[in-house]
């Protein structure tokens, strides 16, 4: 879809928002999630949900309970949704409109991303049709990698990666940081040495370890993800000059505008977009856009998500410039139940299949939910 489509589409008229509703529920994990900023055994995710012409529409919002990956936190989240954000809608007539009202509220991306996704829910709804059609996205097979966080040992990462594989993840990523990076790739290189590896840094590196990411190479990686500072791009270009592997960005491309200084700099060769970190689908699809006449291709980032938040990037991830596997798992490998009915389920080749279900496609089992929520308010009615 190219610019001007997307300009079309959020010109579109949305039906009248009726009532608009947050709610905070709690899912815990299989397992914990250890990366460099810690471990985590359960999220605490942001619902916002919209009523409107009988219909029923879903965001979610990506903030965690701390301000690690990045400054947002569900408080944060639920005090710009709900003073600024949401009271936007009254007057909210199209995707184009609710962009205008918001778009002089500085930051918070990941508590506007939650609004505005709920809006893309209702277009395609109220238009009759799967998001990824309304997009004109034909492809609706997603290929799907798994993103391992850190383990105990090399013997319980490795038999992590085996059982992701058996069950058809077309790639694994592994989280590194400093003194925890060379040996765990040696060991996986040693017994797997073909299969389609990367590594996120999550900005645990400075430019004094060059040498070391450099020596990243022999592992032919499929590429290493933002291993320098959260808000570097500069600095990144030096690293790319030096390193074959290509880098991949992920907390710098804040926006579009980022994306375009990334691509301009060659501080990168591939950008993970997620719809949180840069406030919504119109300005993920931009950046696949920019991207994209640039050869650089994407990949659909993850951030733990429950079903809602799963569907909206799997729509995204159909683009044609998305041409690696993303961090869009089944909810299985993170949930014993997840909010969505269907679940969302990955086939042993490696593929979740969008729904053809209008909007995202999945229904929100609202009885599991509703065991689940800690804090709810009707924020517009
Ligand atoms: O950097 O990609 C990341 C999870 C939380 C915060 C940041 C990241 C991640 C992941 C997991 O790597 C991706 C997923 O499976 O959703
Ligand atoms: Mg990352």
């Amino acid at each position: 879809m190219t610019n001007e489509a997307l300009n079309n589409l959020v010109e579109k008229k949305l039906p009248r928002i009726e009532v608009a509703n947050l709610l905070l529920f709690r899912l815990p994990l299989k397992d914990p999630f250890e990366t460099s900023f810690g471990s985590i055994d359960h999220r605490e995710i942001i619902l916002c949900t919209l009523e409107a012409s009988g219909l029923r529409a879903y965001g979610e919002c990506v903030a965690d309970v701390d301000p690690l990956y990045s400054y947002e936190t569900n408080f944060t989240a639920w005090e710009i949704l709900k003073r600024y954000v949401i009271p936007a809608f009254a007057s909210t007539r199209s995707i184009h409109d609710f962009l205008r009202q918001t778009g002089n509220i500085r930051g918070h991306p990941m508590a506007k991303a939650a609004a505005e996704l709920a809006l893309w829910d209702l277009l395609a709804k109220a238009q009759n049709v799967p998001l990824y059609r309304l997009w004109g996205s034909e492809r609706a097979q997603i290929p799907c990698g798994v993103s391992v966080g850190l383990q105990k040992d090399n013997a319980a990462l490795l038999n992590r990666i085996r059982g992701y594989l058996s069950e058809g993840y077309r790639r694994i990523k592994i989280k590194i940081k400093p003194g925890r990076d060379r040996h765990l790739l040696q060991a996986i290189r040693a017994e797997l040495p073909d299969i389609p590896l990367m590594a996120d840094a999550n900005a645990a590196y400075t430019l004094q370890d060059l040498p070391l990411l450099q020596s990243l190479d022999e592992f032919h990686l499929m590429m290493v993800e933002q291993p320098l500072h959260y808000e570097d791009i500069y600095e990144h270009s030096h690293v790319q000059k030096v390193m074959k592997t290509p880098i991949c960005l992920d907390e710098s491309i804040v926006s579009s505008k980022a994306a375009q200084a990334a691509i301009d700099l060659k501080s990168c060769r591939i950008i993970n977009i997620k719809t949180g970190r840069v406030g919504g689908h119109t300005e993920s699809i931009r950046i696949h856009n920019a991207a994209m006449n640039h050869q650089i291709p994407v990949w659909c980032g993850g951030m733990l998500e429950s079903g809602v938040g799963r569907a909206h990037n799997l729509a995204l991830a159909s683009l044609p410039n998305f041409t690696y596997p993303g961090d869009t798992s089944a909810g299985n490998r993170y949930w014993d139940r997840d909010i969505v009915d269907p679940p969302v389920i990955m086939d042993s080749n490696g593929f979740i299949t969008l729904q053809e279900k209008p909007g995202i496609g999945y229904d929100v089992d609202h009885d599991f939910l509703n065991s689940l929520v800690v804090h709810r308010e009707t924020v517009l009615k």
